[in-house]
């Protein structure tokens, strides 16, 4: 765990620009993000955009991360005023021109069984899974800033 977490903190010094936009064939992936978690707290939320700039559809399955014990893909849905989630067994689709945006009280990666909580100015890598580019890692920003007045039912 140290090591991986020490490899981490290395990536992000040498390579800044990893933080932003990442690139996976026609996928764009960008401003991945995440919010402070408290003490008692073991979910987080992970946030980010896809952009398809391919001709073919590709599907967002899933994402893993060190940082977590589990990551699964979330819906927010409101219910008669309930907010509930549900998870995405079959993923999100990302159609061709089409940008996704994973956000708070929409569609989002909830970052399960964390060992410790979540630190404003965090960075951590998180793997996606896309049925069609495959895995790519991005480095998420925890910044309470970031989305700030968006509805947050986490
Ligand atoms: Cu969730």
């Amino acid at each position: 765990m140290l090591t991986r977490l020490a490899a981490a903190v290395c990536l992000c010094l040498s390579l800044p620009a990893f933080a932003h936009d990442v690139q996976a064939g026609s996928l764009t992936v960008s401003h991945p993000w995440s919010r402070s978690t408290a003490p008692t707290v073991a979910v987080g939320g992970a946030y980010l955009s896809v952009v398809n700039h391919g001709k073919e559809a590709d599907t967002l399955l899933g994402a893993s991360s060190p940082r977590a014990g589990m990551v699964e893909l979330h819906q927010n849905l409101n219910q008669n005023g309930v907010m509930k989630m549900r998870e995405l067994k079959d993923g999100l689709a990302i159609a061709p021109g089409q940008t996704v945006t994973l956000q708070p009280g929409g569609a989002h990666l909830m970052l399960m069984n964390l060992a410790k909580p979540l630190k404003n100015g965090e960075h951590f890598p998180l793997t996606l899974t896309f049925k069609r580019a495959g895995k790519v890692t991005v480095e998420v920003t925890v910044d309470d800033t970031a989305g700030a007045g968006d509805a947050h039912a986490h």
